[in-house]
């Protein structure tokens, strides 16, 4: 069986999760991280020398890197469905992950660590605001695409919308201004009602605050 190793409240822990759960994929999650500990032992670093969560086992294939491993998933599991079978839109699948990780992530992370796991009174607030300004300016271009689309890659949500959309529920519960943006906030809608989103994307995380 697919054992997921990974705290519930790491959010690239939830991406894996969640399109699993989205697959019918059964799978074993293992708490490791954060409160959990674990990441330092020998047993761990074999599965994942880079020490950090999520990483899986799926019956010997070993992967690690949350993108790579919903990639795996999506390829093995829903292939023509999460993992488009057109290499043009498997391509622009890749794309908006990796625009993801390179141009949403610094600012959506940025605001978690510098902010969200920092007492107030040690913030330095320039970082924080310089964070929320590029999350905005992420969040601007991916309102204007979806203007014409309900998903990143049109009608069907694929693994292209696994991380930009995993990213909405922290953003909009954490507690920053966040510029008006209605077909944003319209896809936040429509993945509430989805249960695997709202079961392991929806997830507590106040236990990282870091007051
Ligand atoms: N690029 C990696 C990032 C992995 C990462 O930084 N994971 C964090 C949690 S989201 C971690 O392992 N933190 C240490 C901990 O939980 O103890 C990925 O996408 O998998």
């Amino acid at each position: 069986m697919l054992k997921i190793y990974g705290r519930r409240t790491s959010f690239n822990v939830q991406k894996v999760v969640w399109i699993a759960t989205e697959l019918n994929v059964p799978f074993q999650r293992i708490d490791v991280g954060g409160k959990f500990g674990g990441l330092n032992t020998p047993e761990y670093l074999a599965l994942n020398p880079n020490g950090k969560i999520p990483v899986i086992d799926d019956d010997g294939a070993v992967v690690w890197e949350s993108n790579a491993i919903v990639r795996y998933i999506a390829d093995k599991h829903g292939k023509g469905t999460w993992s488009p079978a057109d290499p043009a839109k498997r391509a622009q699948a890749d794309q908006w992950m990796d625009w993801y990780l390179n141009h949403l992530q610094p600012g959506f992370m940025g605001v978690f660590i510098d902010m969200y796991k920092v007492p107030p009174e040690k913030r330095n607030q320039a970082l924080v605001k310089s964070h929320i300004q590029k999350l905005a300016e992420g969040y601007t271009f991916i309102d204007k695409h979806l203007a014409k689309r309900p998903n990143m890659l049109g009608d069907e949500i694929t693994m292209a919308d696994i991380p930009i959309a995993a990213s909405l529920y922290r953003t909009y519960t954490i507690g920053i201004d966040v510029p008006k943006l209605p077909n944003i906030e319209a896809w936040y809608e429509r993945l509430k009602k989805r249960p695997a989103y709202a079961e392991h994307v929806m997830v507590d995380y106040s236990e990282l605050r870091g007051y």
